[in-house]
């Protein structure tokens, strides 16, 4: 077998008008426009308004290419496509050789009787998919959420939903050869499947069952080799004959090195190579891929609370930490792999050991999942079915949505992040009842794709991996009543969508929560990407067009109020909304933490974003962290200390928490600061956390000291130290930041140029400085930390990494650093 690539230079026209421009595959319509000159940046002010014709357009890809008369004397010759998007027609030389309706399946097409020795054209012609959208919503009307610029009925098409707007993204409907393209010219066999599966023994021996399928085209009977190198050299190989079609091979692994999640293992990652040759050693066709050495399942068992449910790795249970991921551009193509690079590795900076590939974007491309085996980020997979009904009656969408499955199982299923499939986002939250009408479809038909269909095909390709039917469910009791607190995962909302301030996350002890979020705008610099000067003030219509959460801006302004001073300036407003964003969180985080193991996993929503915009995300469309993004790497760190104060009595419970796999010794100091900096009292308490749990280390009786001085004047600072050196820090107020009468920090800086262009910043403040963070306006820099408190006599030094030239002199000038007082204007 081999391939003749097509993938590079192609032209395109709109479907009416002959004049072609270059055009990129893999790409889309949009980036090829942007890149011929023809539009302005979609994500620019208000221009996607301006742009909804791109998607209300047909459009026509086309190339030459060479075949040599070799080709057409094989016994096959394919045209594959990895990915089409999405209502295709592909014609070679004129001759119609297939047509597609979804973009997430890989499709092949017989092309050789099309072929002609010497040159051919091929032409992909892309129908728009909203004419076919409205059509069949008119004929009938598919019930499903989304916002005024969304577009109603996108079920009816296997189509990015996103890609037609959401609460967090823009409607920009594009088309293209999205994945790599080629022929493929086949000659006497090759592998059609490859199916690995882990057999881990109780006396920790492991042995890999590799399934192979062959496709014998000029009646060949191909033998398969199977190599298993690991740190540059074959531990295990094995030969067989494949009869009818199939072989399977046992391949005990010798000294297995197993796979483990961040901060729980390394990622050892062993080749698997597969080599399909006749009986004389004629190579016909290999298959190549990493696996890790892991068992991962949901644990789900009856316990005092009601169900666990818990992710499990080589029989250690572990609480899953992360976010929500979406597609990281609105034209997803133009992603490189070191834009995946660097926000996995931001992922696993964060101390995030789970990311939910959520169900209205897509089943990501390969790079993703390549890195999050290499970081050890495991990977809860939904199905792309997301926040609306879907035609389950229509037998053409149950087939194409079967191939589609089964397409990504086998993609994907060699990959050790995977722990889990999902089949769907919020379906059984409200669009699923007793029977179809205005905002729901039937249970009965909602079984058919994720009770049945779905399921069938993991119990078929991947056994070995556990599926769950949506998110939220719940297992126990009436479906119905998902976001139960004793069993199933759960979508929290309360806080933001419904307004509960956020001491209400304390009230709540769900299992897993797989959903609950707080929006921020990006920061100045991001801002500025987007906005004339004129629209940077949050209620101007850009600022407004930039946020798809209804009036989320207002509500951010809403929320700001109760907790912090009114912010005096544009800029100021941007990073107050962050450093609110982030006290939502860690809420939320550190409270589930504590709670653990009834609660084992929370993911916020979101991580990321797919075009500059206010919203969840904790890391914005440029890759720069929000002031989330630092809180939730202490928050997430395997190691936690954290306080629950009572601002009536004054009590404070210290707490920590540990996900490390041993017990571990060490102190949580305290210290009790008024905003001049003067303490009030400190202690010192020894600690020991077991593996795997929380524990309450003390509680602190503080009510006197708040009588003597008043709620608004005391500060608790804490911090835990293993070896003598701080491994977590945390901080407790009495009052909203707002009433404290901060002071200004006195700031001083000193900066020492490391190896490598980064810098060490130490910053120590003379008064307590609240959420203190550091600038480098107009130059691309990473902070090793940043949004830190700051306590007099405690300085802390941060790394600046440049990603762009920075001199020691260029940083001195620009560096600035700022806190909670700045925002409002200073203390006078
Ligand atoms: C959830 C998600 C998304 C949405 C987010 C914010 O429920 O599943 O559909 O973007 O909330 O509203």
């Amino acid at each position: 077998m081999h391939k003749l690539d097509l993938c590079g230079q192609w032209q395109v026209h709109k479907a009416d008008c002959d004049q072609t421009f270059p055009a990129l595959v893999p790409g889309c319509i949009h980036t090829d426009l942007l890149s011929a000159g023809k539009i302005e940046d979609p994500f620019y002010r208000d221009n996607e308004d301006r742009l909804q014709w791109i998607g209300e357009a047909d459009w026509v890809y086309s190339r030459t290419f060479d075949v040599p008369a070799e080709v057409l004397a094989s016994d096959r010759v394919l045209l594959h496509c990895d990915g089409l998007d999405t209502l295709a027609t592909v014609t070679i030389n004129g001759k119609t050789v297939g047509a597609t309706d979804n973009m997430f399946r890989v499709w092949e097409f017989d092309a050789k009787d099309a072929l002609v020795v010497g040159e051919n054209t091929i032409e992909v012609r892309f129908a728009s998919p909203i004419p076919v959208i409205q059509a069949r919503q008119a004929e009938r009307k598919l019930p499903g959420w989304g916002g005024p610029k969304e577009i109603p009925g996108r079920a009816w098409v296997r189509k990015e939903p996103c890609s037609l707007g959401w609460d967090w993204g823009p409607t920009l409907a594009t088309c293209g050869i999205w994945r790599p393209i080629s022929l493929v010219v086949l000659d006497e066999a090759r592998l059609t499947d490859v199916a690995i599966r882990q057999e881990h023994g109780a006396d920790g021996s492991v042995t890999l069952s590799v399934a192979l399928g062959a496709e014998a085209i000029g009646g060949a009977s191909p033998v398969a080799q199977v190599t298993v190198s690991f740190d540059g050299g074959v531990v295990a190989e094995a030969t067989a004959a494949l009869e009818s079609g199939s072989a399977g091979i046992a391949l005990p692994i010798p000294d297995p090195q197993l796979w483990w999640p961040v901060n729980m293992g390394a990622q050892p990652l062993y080749e698997v190579r597969v080599e399909l040759r006749d009986q004389a050693g004629k190579l016909f066709d290999t298959w190549a891929r990493r696996v890790g050495l892991r068992t991962l399942r949901l644990d789900r068992h009856p316990d005092q609370w009601g169900e666990s449910f818990q992710f499990v790795v080589n029989g250690v249970p572990f609480f899953a930490k992360g976010a929500n991921w979406i597609p990281a551009d609105s034209f997803v193509t133009r992603l490189t792999d070191a834009n995946y690079r660097d926000l996995l590795e931001s992922t696993a900076g964060a101390n995030m050991n789970m990311l939910r590939v959520w169900g209205g974007g897509i089943y990501e491309q390969d790079i993703f999942y390549d890195l999050c085996d290499e970081l050890g980020i495991t990977i809860w997979q939904d199905f792309m079915f997301a926040c609306s009904t879907y035609p389950t009656f229509d037998d053409a969408f149950m087939a194409t949505v079967k191939a589609e499955a089964e397409d990504n199982v086998r993609r994907l299923r060699h990959h050790a992040c995977i722990a889990f499939w999902n089949g769907n986002n919020e379906l059984e939250q409200g669009l699923v009842g007793d029977e179809w009408n205005d905002w729901q479809m039937s249970w009965e038909d909602y079984g058919k794709l994720f009770d049945k269909l779905i399921p069938e095909v993991i119990q078929a390709l991947d056994p070995d991996r556990d599926y769950w039917p949506s998110s939220p469910h719940t297992p126990c009791g009436d479906r119905r009543d998902f976001n139960n607190p004793d069993c199933g995962d759960a979508h929290l909302w309360d806080v933001w969508h419904g307004r509960k301030p956020f001491e209400w996350y304390r009230t709540c002890t769900h299992r897993f929560n797989s959903e609950f979020g707080f929006q921020s705008f990006p920061e100045p610099q991001t801002v500025r990407g987007y906005t004339a000067p004129q629209d940077r003030n949050v209620t101007t219509y850009v600022m407004e067009h930039h946020q798809r959460s209804g009036i989320g801006n207002a509500v951010i302004m809403q929320y700001m109020l109760d907790w912090f001073r009114l912010p005096t300036e544009f800029d100021m407003t941007l990073w107050l909304s962050q450093i609110l964003q982030g006290m939502a969180m860690k809420y939320a985080c550190e409270h589930w933490r504590r709670a653990m193991p009834r609660g084992m996993g929370t993911l916020y929503w979101q991580l990321n974003d797919c075009w500059p915009v206010a919203s969840w995300a904790s890391i914005d469309y440029h890759g720069r962290w929000k002031a989330l993004h630092f809180m939730a790497r202490k928050f997430n760190n395997p190691l936690l200390v954290s306080g629950v104060e009572d601002w009536e009595t004054g009590s404070v419970e210290l707490h920590v928490t540990s996900d490390l796999l041993q017990s571990c010794g060490g102190e949580v100091n305290w210290w009790l600061v008024k905003p001049d900096g003067t303490e009030v009292a400190d202690g010192t308490v020894a600690v020991t956390a077991p593996a795997g749990a929380n524990t309450l280390v003390e509680t602190l009786q503080l009510g006197e000291r708040l009588k003597a001085h008043g709620n608004r004047d005391l500060i608790l600072g804490m911090e835990l130290a293993v070896d003598g050196k701080a491994v977590s820090s945390n901080l407790v107020t009495f009052a909203r930041p707002k009433h404290l009468e901060l002071l200004d920090p006195e700031f001083a800086l000193s900066i020492v140029e490391g190896d490598g262009g980064d810098f060490a910043v130490t910053v120590s403040a003379a008064k307590p400085a609240l959420w203190a963070w550091l600038e480098v306006p107009g130059t691309e820099v990473r902070f090793s930390d940043n949004f830190v408190h700051l306590f007099p006599g405690k300085p802390m030094t941060i790394t600046i990494k440049p990603l762009e030239p920075l001199t020691r002199e260029e940083l001195v000038a620009k560096v600035r650093v700022r806190s909670l007082v700045d925002t409002y204007g200073g203390c006078g």
